[in-house]
């Protein structure tokens, strides 16, 4: 059998970062996880790579912005894979992927570059509306990038991490279920997609060496978690046993809600409600079928055992 293939994790003590490095190791490759010099006093993100390294990793030292350190790390690599903050935050992190780029042009050795998208497809959110469309044009800038440079690639487009949207009833700026009333978008039957974060680390992994994800975009549809607001309102009413009151929100309403929103101070949620927008008003997760030249993962791997929204919202009961 071919050796696994070895992996480096960048942005592994992250949220979809950390899953990503235990599903390596879960699934057997050897696994790098970059350790940031810059860390220094975070003694949270310096336990958790200690823990990966009980559990088989190796930590590779280097900076983002050290060319020749992040030259070695990729070096000592088969796959890369980057978990790298999103631009929720108006920190622009997702453009320091292009020094990732570079340092893996240099190495030459990299048979396959997960960037970190992780989310909505940003190829279809061309569109989108500020200030959140800054989420996908800083990830299609790095698309640009990867494939100027020739660098072997998959694109993974997961939908909605469960824990930010399902458990609160896709209610913003709370991760935690309302106890009385709860806000529907619009009338509340518009399709999403809800994936737990572990499953969306298992089909990364599991897509990395497969010859039917090279140069594509996967797209992670569990048909159990293709769910309305409404169908997940009803679930959680169904486990919970009460009944909450229903608050209507049309569109305009919801978007108009952006100017009681201070910019500078709350960015993430100006981003946070035009995702919204474009995920519960517009559809834009479920408004298309998925091309020839694509692909979805559990087609692609029926082996994987993913997790029910109804099995993920019990340990909030
Ligand atoms: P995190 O906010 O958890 O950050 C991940 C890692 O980014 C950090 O652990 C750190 O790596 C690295 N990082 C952050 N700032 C810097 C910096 N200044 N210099 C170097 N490294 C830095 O990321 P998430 O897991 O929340 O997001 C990862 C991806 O997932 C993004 O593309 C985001 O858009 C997407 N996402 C999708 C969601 C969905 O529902 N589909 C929800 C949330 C995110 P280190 O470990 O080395 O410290
Ligand atoms: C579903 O695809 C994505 C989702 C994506 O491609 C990129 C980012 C996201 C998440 C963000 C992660 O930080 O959508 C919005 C944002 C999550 C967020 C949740 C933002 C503001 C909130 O108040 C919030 O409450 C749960």
């Amino acid at each position: 059998m071919d050796e696994k293939s070895r992996v480096l994790v960048v942005g592994g003590t992250g949220y979809i970062g950390r899953r990503i490095v235990r599903a390596s190791l879960a699934q057997g490759h050897p696994t790098l996880v970059l350790m940031r010099p810059e860390i220094g006093l975070d003694i949270d993100k310096l336990q958790m790579l200690l823990s990966f390294k009980k559990q088989g990793a190796r930590l590779v030292e280097a900076s983002i912005d050290d060319h020749p350190g992040l030259v070695a790390a990729v070096a000592q690599a088969d796959v890369v894979i980057s978990a790298m903050s999103g631009s929720h935050i108006r920190s622009h992190n997702l453009l320091l992927q292009h020094k990732l780029v570079e340092a893996i042009k240099e190495a030459g050795n990299v048979k396959r570059f997960i960037p970190s998208e992780f989310g909505m497809d940003p190829l279809r959110m061309r569109h989108a509306l500020e200030p959140g469309n800054i989420t996908f044009v800083e990830k299609m800038d790095l698309r640009r990038a990867i494939e100027e440079a020739n660098i072997p690639h998959t694109y993974i487009s997961a939908n909605c991490f469960a824990a930010i949207f399902c458990p609160n009833l896709c209610q913003m700026r709370t991760l935690l279920p309302p106890k009385e009333k709860v806000h529907v978008y619009g009338d509340g039957n518009i399709k999403a997609i809800f994936v737990d974060e572990d499953d969306v680390a298992t089909y990364t992994i599991k897509s990395i060496d497969d010859p039917r994800t090279l140069n594509k975009t996967i797209y992670l549809r569990p048909q159990e978690n293709i769910l309305t607001q409404n169908d997940v309102i009803a679930k959680w009413e169904k486990l919970s046993g009460k009944v909450l009151e229903k608050i209507y929100i049309t569109a305009d309403e919801f978007l108009a809600s952006m100017k009681d929103i201070h910019a500078d101070t709350d960015f993430a949620n100006q981003v946070g409600v035009t995702h919204y927008y474009h995920i519960f008003y517009e559809g834009c997760l479920t408004n298309f079928e998925i091309g020839e030249d694509e692909a979805e993962a559990t087609m692609l791997y029926p082996e994987v055992q993913y997790t029910s929204m109804d099995e993920y919202m019990k340990i909030y009961l």
